[in-house]
């Protein structure tokens, strides 16, 4: 090998059923399944090329070199791709990865997601390697749980996994995007960092949480409650069971020690506005993630009104709007 490059273009998805705590730490397994819309409007897209002639990674985010510990994270990850796809543990040549999102990620929206997603195949690609898209998904749960989902557009459900060896912690598409015209809607609260990564304030409940075992509990019957509900395209249905995930997983967080508090005043006040909106019979509900953004999910016909409602909110400096996306592809050369 002298010089192979590839470029891959991944979404970011939110969960509708979130995943939120570990199985296995080492190969970031998850402790419960997950189900997620892959986004249209938050794009990934990374290059990755190795060069015999380098003697380090040089890894670009946006143009600016990562934190060390960001661009640790993104070697390892070149690491483990190199020892699946050529079944060696030989040090691999090394490599140059730029890799940009079409969203401030200075926003607090997570960029791990499409991220690892995009990785994946451009790794794969560059190494001469056709992945299965299963053997994408597995691969990108590696570099983050929540990347395992963005491999697939449209619906996608992660499956928690019964192997101790992860062979069966994969995503699988469920709905092409055009199967229900759904519009997420992220209004953005706070354009700082995160201060707890999802990380950090999965494993202090795990360990900290009287409420970690109830959520783990319940969340196998949400999945098949939201998967009954998408096949139904009822949308009441599956806004009460995003919600009931969303309020459970933040439930877990906060009661740890200490707790793990994401939410701002303005993230309160969307929730709020945006339960006013479904009792005056709109079709939308929220979810959060581990940050204090709020995510509107609707049917397509509700989507200027409830932008104009999350506008008026105060403390939403930003609203950005998406439909379901496409899983993570090639970008031709
Ligand atoms: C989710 N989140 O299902 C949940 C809900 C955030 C809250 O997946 O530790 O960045 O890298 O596997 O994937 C974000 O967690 O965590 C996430 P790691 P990740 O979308």
């Amino acid at each position: 090998m002298h010089n192979t490059q590839a470029t891959a273009v991944a979404h970011a998805n939110i969960a509708l059923i979130k995943y939120w705590g570990k199985r296995d730490d080492k190969l970031n397994l998850p402790a419960t399944g997950s189900l997620s819309l892959t986004l249209d409007g938050l794009t990934t897209t990374t290059s990755v090329s190795f060069d015999s002639d380098l003697n380090h990674d040089c890894i670009k985010l946006n143009n600016q070199h990562p934190g060390e510990s960001a661009a640790d994270r993104i070697s390892a990850f070149l690491n483990l791709v190199y020892q699946q796809v050529k079944s060696t543990n030989q040090q691999r040549p090394y490599a140059q990865v730029n890799s940009h999102n079409n969203f401030p990620t200075a926003a607090g929206l997570a960029s791990s997601a499409s991220g690892f997603a995009a990785l994946a195949l451009a790794t794969g690609k560059a190494l001469q390697a056709s992945l299965e898209p299963g053997q994408l998904s597995m691969l990108a749960r590696r570099g983050s749980g929540s990347a395992a989902r963005s491999i697939f557009g449209g619906i996608v459900e992660m499956a928690h996994g019964q192997r101790k060896d992860g062979l069966d912690s994969i995503a699988t598409q469920l709905h092409q995007p055009d199967y229900w015209n759904l519009k997420v809607l992220i209004a953005v609260t706070d354009a700082g960092s995160k201060k707890i990564s999802s990380t950090d304030g999965m494993r202090q409940t795990m360990q900290t949480s009287p409420y970690y075992p109830a959520w783990i509990a319940g969340a196998q019957a949400d999945i098949e409650t939201a998967r009954d509900a998408i096949a139904a395209k009822d949308f009441e249905t599956l806004a009460n069971v995003t919600e009931f995930s969303t309020l459970k997983m933040h439930a877990s967080a906060l009661a740890a020690q200490p707790g793990v508090i994401y939410w701002n005043a303005a993230s309160l006040a969307a929730m709020h506005s945006i339960r006013d909106l479904r009792a005056a019979g709109l079709p939308v509900c929220f979810t959060m993630d581990a940050g204090p953004q709020v995510k509107a999910v609707c049917t397509a016909g509700a989507t200027s009104q409830v932008a104009e409602c999350l506008q008026q909110v105060p403390g939403v400096v930003k609203v950005i709007t998406c439909g379901l996306g496409r899983g993570v592809r090639l970008q031709p050369q």
